[in-house]
């Protein structure tokens, strides 16, 4: 099958080359030490301007295809598991939402024939069904994306930010856009965690740092009100809209992640055989998966526990974050442990709240953008660090790890804030609302700076482990 576009395809100078002429040119690659991405402060009302849009979607792109370099045609158009679309459906996927928004919806243009839009709109076709459909190979989806994103930019230049149309105004959509990749990105690295056969590493990895602390202590995180979720409109998605007053109660937050030796002590006290620690629903789900152990944990021999990560083995290492556990292991655990996990909006308060101004913070260090200093994100470490690891990122209250490393499991069902409005659209997230879905918080190694901050809201169903998540629990 072929595809055609109304969009010249050679020739053509890359529009965002120009764009981008004027801006410095992106300080550092993949793996050099530091980010690419610059946060815009959403706090003073400062917008990105249109150079930073372009350079931001060029960033996206480039990860994207980074990530996807290294993987053979044959893993690309493989369905690895059944929880998962192929790549090559995540890589069409990423273009044809970009269409969709920054062309269709945005402009009022269109490239490609409703046959496309059909193929990768995820609600039409759940992640199973991908493999069997008809999708672009490599070659020429990233003819495609290529297309997409020379006509975005185009009309980038006469996009209007400053009018009233909800979807431009600040330059909301394109956020919107560069998140989604962002967010497929990370998905796309679930996927390759889960993929059996031939390992996958990137290359020049930055190492994390290699300090960490003993999981254990509980920081104090006093009660009474806090501003939850913002108003922003510019960056932050529907969900999290918008800042409203919540009260808590006084409670104790664990000061790191709960890590791989803590959680091992659940494991081997008999944690997996003790109905009572663990939901109903969960311990049917462990019992039937016949799962003991955190997935992609094994013991070549007893008491000696390993683990898989993108093919590779190495031996558990102690002091890393505990990670692919469900929300029913969280769960379990925390109760063995005379915890329990904490809800979103204690998360938050721990995360963002600074008492001394009375105002919340974007990360939990503050509204300055990520360093490598401060946080384990952006792929940059394809690993988590020890817990601890980054002291730089303390909270106000203290807490360390909140952004980066792993997602944290909550103990909160996905449910809309007060006087929430879907934009832009419902499937984006107000279908999900329910109790079926748990929200996770605080992003993880393999998520990008653009896509991650204090009031960002993920969510899976509870059963689910291929996420790069882990907990921290509460009292
Ligand atoms: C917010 C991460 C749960 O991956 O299903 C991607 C984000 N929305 N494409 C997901 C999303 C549309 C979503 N999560
Ligand atoms: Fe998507």
């Amino acid at each position: 099958m072929t595809h055609e576009y109304n969009v010249p395809r050679t020739g053509q100078p890359d529009p965002a080359v120009l764009l981008w002429r004027d801006s410095a040119k992106p300080a550092l690659e993949h793996g050099r030490g530091a980010y690419t991405i610059l946060v815009m402060d959403t706090k003073r009302g400062a917008r990105t301007d249109k150079s930073t849009i372009a350079r931001r979607l060029a960033e996206a792109r480039e990860r994207t295809r980074f990530l996807l370099a290294r993987v053979s045609d044959e893993d690309l158009a493989m369905q690895h598991d059944p929880a998962m679309s192929p790549l090559i459906w995540d890589y069409g996927h990423i273009g044809n939402y970009e269409e969709l928004w920054l062309l269709q919806k945005a402009h009022g243009k269109n490239l490609s024939a409703r046959e496309l839009y059909d193929m990768y709109d995820a609600s039409l076709h759940p992640r199973a069904e991908r493999p069997s459909l008809n999708l672009m190979n490599r070659e020429d989806a990233g003819v495609y994306l290529d297309a997409v994103r020379g006509a975005v930019i185009e009309a980038l230049e006469g996009a209007d930010l400053d009018g009233d149309d909800p979807l431009l105004k600040d330059g909301f959509v394109y956020e919107m856009i560069v998140q989604h990749e962002a967010q497929h990105n990370e998905t796309m690295l679930q996927t390759l965690q889960l993929k059996k056969g031939e390992g996958y590493r990137p290359d020049a990895p930055v190492e994390p740092p290699a300090g960490g602390v003993e999981y254990g202590e509980m920081v104090p995180v006093p009660g009474g009100p806090f501003a939850m979720g913002t108003g922003d409109r510019a960056r932050a998605l529907d969900n999290e809209r918008d800042a409203h007053e919540v009260h808590v109660s006084g409670f104790l937050m664990d000061r790191t992640p709960v890590t791989n030796a803590a959680y091992l002590e659940f494991v081997e006290s008999g944690g997996y055989e003790k109905r009572e620690l663990w939901d109903p629903v969960g311990w049917k789900c462990i019992k039937q998966e016949r799962i003991s152990a955190p997935k992609h944990w094994y013991q070549p021999e007893p008491h000696s526990w390993w683990t898989q990560r993108f093919g590779f083995d190495e031996p558990l290492d102690p002091a890393l974050p505990v990670v692919h556990v469900s929300w029913y292991e969280a769960d379990a655990y925390a109760r063995w442990a005379g915890k329990r996990l904490p809800t979103e909006a204690e998360w938050e308060k721990a995360a963002s709240w600074d008492p001394t101004s009375g105002t919340g913070r974007l990360f939990p260090w503050g509204d300055e953008p990520p360093t490598p200093e401060k946080a384990n994100i952006d792929q940059l470490a394809f690993r988590a660090a020890r817990v601890g690891a980054y002291p730089a990122g303390a909270s106000a209250y203290g807490v360390l790890g909140m952004v980066g490393d792993v997602w944290e499991w909550t103990a909160s069902d996905l449910a809309p804030y007060p006087g929430f409005e879907p934009f832009p659209y419902k499937e984006y997230s107000e279908i999900f609302f329910g109790p079926d879905y748990k929200v996770l918080r605080g992003g993880s190694w393999a998520t990008l700076p653009s896509a991650i901050r204090n009031t960002f809201r993920n969510w899976d169903l509870p059963v689910r482990r291929q996420l790069f998540v882990g907990f921290r629990c509460a009292r």
